[in-house]
């Protein structure tokens, strides 16, 4: 079996939930030829994604996917791109408010997602699933988290991704979009079907 390290978030911002680690925890323990781990990580520049290496050096997964919420999107979107930047609006958890510095002071501007980001939109699409490829995860800690594991799993075997999900329909105000929850587990499942 190949082995996927699957993170979610915890609730940022105000809200009570996060999507994300709402529909990550209810993964099943295995999909297609891989044997799935969840885990929650905090909404924190540096430490999120601290978290998820320290994970994945005990597991030695074959993939790492991401999710976090993006609220205010219509449709599950897997990142295209995670950029060398920290610039937030609100706020970490940790009361953390960076504006313009880099992640990694030596590294590249950008890197590409290594998971197959448009075999995910395609899978997605013919279930029905609103969704679409996403070309900026922002400069908050979802873009920390994908950028920092895209930097340490380059060169190696390691696959990464991120992929943002909807608010759910209790989170969303009026006129905002959501997503049901089994809708967003569908939609994450087919994702990891599409890996490789
Ligand atoms: N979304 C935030 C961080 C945590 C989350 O779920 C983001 O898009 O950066």
């Amino acid at each position: 079996m190949k082995k996927l390290l699957i993170t979610g978030f915890e609730p940022f911002g105000g809200e009570t939930v996060n999507p994300s680690w709402e529909a990550v925890r209810l993964l099943p323990k295995r999909i297609g030829a891989y044997e799935v781990t969840r885990l929650q990580i905090p909404t924190l520049f540096g430490k999120g994604a601290q978290r998820v290496l320290n994970a994945a050096e005990a597991l030695h997964p074959d993939v790492i996917l991401s999710v976090g919420q993006a609220g205010g999107r219509r449709g599950v979107t897997p990142e295209v791109v995670g950029i060398n930047l920290r610039e937030a609006r609100i706020p970490d958890n940790g009361g953390f408010q960076p504006v313009n510095v880099p992640i990694a002071p030596d590294g590249p501007a950008a890197y590409f997602a290594t998971v197959p980001v448009r075999a995910m939109v395609d899978a997605m699409t013919a279930a029905g699933l609103p969704c679409a490829l996403s070309y900026s995860a922002g400069a908050f800690v979802c873009n920390d988290v994908l950028y920092t594991l895209l930097h340490r799993c380059h060169g190696t075997a390691v696959q990464a991704g991120f992929i943002h999900v909807p608010f759910l329909p209790e989170q969303a105000r009026e006129g905002v979009p959501s997503m049901p929850l089994e809708d967003i587990v569908r939609a994450l499942t087919l994702c990891v079907g599409a890996l490789g």
